[in-house]
């Protein structure tokens, strides 16, 4: 299930954006140090005479002129000493599984994105961005082995942007009085969602920069892209997006929610839903036998507005008292400004109870 996290009207967000450098030759060089410091190239089958094209370089063979996408016979021509490696996509998911779960213990407002990068959302975490950052850098390189690039910033696009403005081993923070300066120079390609015929068309248009995509009037851009593209150009260049993370419940997650009759203003109303939801959970976990590490509340707005706030747990329970707390700590968390439509709470991170 899929579950929209965040709304985007909200104040100003943090969202870190993290993208692995390297990946999949990253993951080699661990499986073999003696790999390390050499071009690399993974592609194909590994043998560059044949077909196939790169999956991706080291960064020590992309000095050659070496990337992604390449043919694999080009690549040859590049750096004939490379050493060509074929794709070990199971080894790079089970790589890919286990950062995740990494970061799952930073925050459980977790948007994934790909093989090699993520969305958290940080914005409830009281700790500064660069102090965050640094820490999921520094576990990343001590339990996994691995360097990463980090952006972070208001939103979800101008976060991805950041994750790839100083790779390898990068941390870039967009704040928000620095989005324009930061935008205006770049090539518009770097914008998510313009891809390569998007850009020749602007090309066309005379449009290379999105400083001067922004030059253009609303009206202009819808009537070369339409009114949903048109739309989106304006506001992508200007470094808007009111997106949500989508973090998705994890298979092994137990969760319940419910709807009020009428929307709720009473703390104790909400909070008695929440005790019993917890009950709820609490019982089907332990008849599955799980322990949790990991309780989301969720909260839905009469405006439809909604909210989750997460909580990992130091090890796993699965004591209703343990877990109710928990869920309540979240639920302190949430400012019930607004009447309440929805109540629902979460354990996932779920393992089985060793007997
Ligand atoms: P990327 O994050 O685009 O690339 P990367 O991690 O290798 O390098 P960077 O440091 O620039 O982030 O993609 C992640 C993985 O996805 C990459 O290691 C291999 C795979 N991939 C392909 O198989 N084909 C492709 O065309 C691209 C771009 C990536
Ligand atoms: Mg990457």
């Amino acid at each position: 299930m899929k579950n929209a996290v965040r709304d985007g009207s909200m104040g100003v967000r943090r969202v870190l954006h993290v993208d692995m450098d390297a990946f999949f030759a990253a993951v080699e060089e661990k499986r073999d140090p003696s790999l390390k410091g050499k071009p690399i190239v993974i592609g194909g089958t590994g043998d560059p005479t044949r077909r196939g094209v790169v999956a991706t370089a080291s960064y020590e063979a992309r000095t050659y002129g070496i990337h992604s996408a390449m043919p694999l016979k080009t690549a040859f021509k590049c750096c004939p000493h490379a050493v060509f490696l074929p794709v070990n996509y199971e080894t790079y998911v089970k790589e890919s599984k286990a950062f995740k779960e990494l970061l799952l213990q930073i925050t459980p407002v977790m948007e994934d994105v790909g093989i090699d990068e993520v969305f958290l959302d940080i914005s409830d975490i009281s700790a500064a961005s660069e102090s965050i950052a640094e820490k999921i850098k520094e576990r990343i390189r001590t339990e996994r082995s691995l360097s990463c690039s980090i952006g972070i910033a208001p939103n979800k696009l101008l976060a991805k942007i950041a994750s790839d403005m100083q790779k390898p081993d990068g941390l870039t923070i967009i704040a928000p009085e620095n989005i324009e300066a930061v935008l205006a120079p770049m090539p518009v390609r770097k914008i998510w969602g313009i891809g390569p015929k998007t850009e020749m068309r602007l090309k066309e248009m005379g449009i290379e920069t999105v400083r001067s995509l922004t030059a253009r009037s609303l009206e202009n851009l819808i009537d070369s892209f339409g009114i949903s593209y048109g739309h989106y150009l304006y506001q992508a260049s200007r470094g808007i997006d009111d997106s949500s993370l989508i973090t998705s419940w994890e298979p092994k997650s137990i969760s319940r929610e419910s709807t009020f009759q009428k929307d709720i203003g009473n703390w104790q109303i909400i909070a008695r839903m929440l005790a019993d939801l917890t009950k709820e959970v609490v019982e089907e976990m332990r008849d599955r036998d799980f322990r949790t590490r990991t309780v989301t509340v969720k909260i839905r707005f009469a405006d439809f507005e909604t909210l989750t706030r997460g909580l990992t747990l130091p090890e796993p329970v699965n004591g209703e008292t343990e877990i109710r707390k928990a869920a309540f700590a979240c639920l302190k968390r949430i400012d019930l400004a607004k009447k309440v439509r929805l109540v629902g709470v979460r354990v996932g991170n779920l393992g089985k109870i060793e007997s």
